[in-house]
């Protein structure tokens, strides 16, 4: 009887260890290779802009907008292809250039566009919408891109 109960606790613990052999190779063929930090970073490296839009009325009531890309400054890190999404909100379009590039373009409201971005000198590009670039036509609509 004692070596039967034995067996049985011994039965038990190798059907325990198949358990968790059988568990931990099914949770390893889910297991995906880490990458390294830098590699995540420039696997996912996307940036999200939106445009919106400030609008308010002056004591005299005139009303007064400006359009705004948001946020209003980015930072891209020299070298490195990052991918820049821009979601239209506010505003009907916003037909942009990016100085010092041939980047050209055109945001739609509720439409995103997607510009591939890559920096070979560091300094400050001006994202500019050329349909509100300054107050008299409801802007200055301009994003600063620091590339360091
Ligand atoms: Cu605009």
């Amino acid at each position: 009887m004692q070596f039967i109960f034995i067996k049985k606790r011994w039965l038990f613990s190798i059907f325990f260890i198949a358990i968790i052999l059988a568990g931990s190779f099914f949770l390893n063929q889910y297991t995906v290779p880490a990458l390294s930090q830098e590699q995540e970073q420039a696997k996912n490296f996307s940036i999200h802009m939106v445009t919106g839009e400030f609008k308010t009325t002056t004591k005299d009531g005139k009303e007064i907008e400006s359009y705004r890309w948001d946020p209003g400054t980015i930072q891209v890190p020299q070298g490195q292809e990052v991918t820049l999404s821009i979601f239209g909100v506010n505003g009907h379009e916003h037909p942009f250039r990016i100085e010092g590039t041939d980047i050209k373009g055109t945001v739609k409201k509720g439409e995103e566009t997607i510009i591939t971005l890559k920096f070979e000198k560091e300094g400050i590009y001006r994202l500019i919408c050329e349909a509100h670039q300054d107050p008299s036509n409801n802007g200055p609509m301009i994003a600063y891109i620091v590339v360091d």
